[in-house]
């Protein structure tokens, strides 16, 4: 039976960070596991914040803070804690002892909101996998789950003789595991001969951090009618648009945006998702600039596309959202540094463009900025 997600489940967040870390760094991580959470449906505000240069083995926060979240949590009746890191499964099972508190950590929470998400037999599949895989060495604690699941065909008789129930969990995930990438390599093999029927076209794959507006874009572009939502990775499956600017048609796909700690679980799975994007013959990577930590954004994507090989695509840059553009006025008295917090949108661009080779080009998707130019540079890029 589906558990009922009770709409008034809370929560609070946690994050341990390097001392070298403001505070204000550590918030805009923090802001982004929040809307995680509201994303998956949980809600809650309040934040606990520990400076250590390495997690605590034990607990990952030090005992006097684990203190603190626990005299919080009783007296708001929390229903999670949710941390902003993975844990080791010794760190959770310690946490929850001790708390008394269901503790998810980020990857836990990134693979609830993928499975909420996937739509497609084939997204869900691999959304599966990637949840077994993170089950797989986190099972003690938790086979109550696999008991109820397992309760309906053929219950307790399954236990041999002289195994723990932890053996006999970890043989039923070993074995979904197994079944679950045979499916996946089926599917993959059907993609693969899909993709090889496409013909010649030259194809452009739109990349980027998750809610920057890619899905916008390919609509505006492809005249598409893809989902798009101020929701982190509202799309999962890869849709794939023939697009002719000017009598050259190219192929443009859009697929699941990238995020900063991507479970490493979730790329294995995706690996033919991102296929389109290894097999593209341009990149556009779509960056938020209204975000006000984009410049992350941009290092997180590009880190990503190094580590699934496709690091040395041509790639133009998207800058999106020009309409929502902010920066903070420079106060001529502070006693801070001027950083690229106080540039106009003017002198973000005159600085990007003289220090990065890489083209670039302001749009705002929503708004149909700059949309002509976008057009002509794509052309050129490709012929
Ligand atoms: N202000 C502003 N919002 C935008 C723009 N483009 C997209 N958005 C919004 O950003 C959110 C995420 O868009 P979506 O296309 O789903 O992003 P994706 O996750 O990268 O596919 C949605 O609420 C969009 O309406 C833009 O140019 N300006
Ligand atoms: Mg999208």
């Amino acid at each position: 039976m589906e558990e009922i997600k009770d709409k008034s489940e809370t929560a609070v967040f946690v994050a341990v960070s390097p001392g070298i870390q403001s505070d204000r760094q550590v918030n805009e991580y923090l802001d982004e596991l929040v809307f995680l959470a509201t994303t998956a449906g949980v809600t809650g505000e309040k934040r606990f914040i520990q400076h250590l240069d390495h997690a605590n083995s034990r607990t990952f926060v030090g005992p006097g803070k684990l203190e603190e979240i626990k005299q919080y949590v009783q007296e708001n009746e929390i229903t999670y804690i949710i941390f902003d890191d993975e844990l080791s499964p010794s760190q959770m099972r310690n946490i929850e002892k001790e708390v008394g508190c269901q503790v998810v950590d980020r990857t836990g929470l990134i693979l609830d909101i993928f499975a909420q998400r996937a739509q497609t037999a084939y997204a869900k599949t691999q959304v599966e996998l990637a949840q077994y895989q993170y089950l797989l060495p986190r099972l003690t604690g938790m086979w109550t789950h696999l008991e109820r699941q397992r309760g309906g065909k053929g219950g307790l008789n399954m236990r041999g003789p002289g195994e723990s129930q932890l053996e006999i969990d970890r043989r039923i995930v070993l074995d979904k595991i197994k079944k679950l990438k045979l499916q996946l390599g089926k599917i993959d093999r059907q993609m693969i001969s899909q993709r090889s029927n496409r013909g010649a076209l030259k194809r452009v794959a739109l990349v980027g951090y998750t809610n920057v507006g890619k899905s916008t874009l390919m609509n505006q572009l492809a005249k598409s009618d893809v989902f798009a939502e101020n929701k982190l990775f509202a799309t999962l499956d890869t849709t794939v648009r023939k697009v002719v600017i000017d009598n050259t048609p190219f192929l443009l796909s859009d697929t699941v945006g990238f995020i900063r700690k991507l479970p490493t679980q979730l790329i294995e799975s995706f690996k033919s998702t991102l296929d389109e994007v290894r097999e593209a013959d341009l990149l556009l990577h779509v960056v938020d600039i209204s975000h006000p930590g984009f410049e992350d954004q941009i290092n997180v994507v590009n880190k990503t596309l190094l580590e699934i090989g496709a690091g040395n695509k041509p790639c133009l840059m998207i800058f999106n959202k020009i309409d929502a553009y902010t920066f903070e006025e420079y106060d001529e008295f502070s006693l801070e540094e001027r950083t690229s917090r106080n540039f106009t949108l003017e002198e973000f661009k005159n600085s990007w463009m003289s220090k990065e080779n890489s083209p670039s080009i302001f749009i705002s998707a929503r708004d149909r900025i700059n949309l002509d130019e976008l057009r002509a540079t794509l052309l050129r890029m490709l012929t």
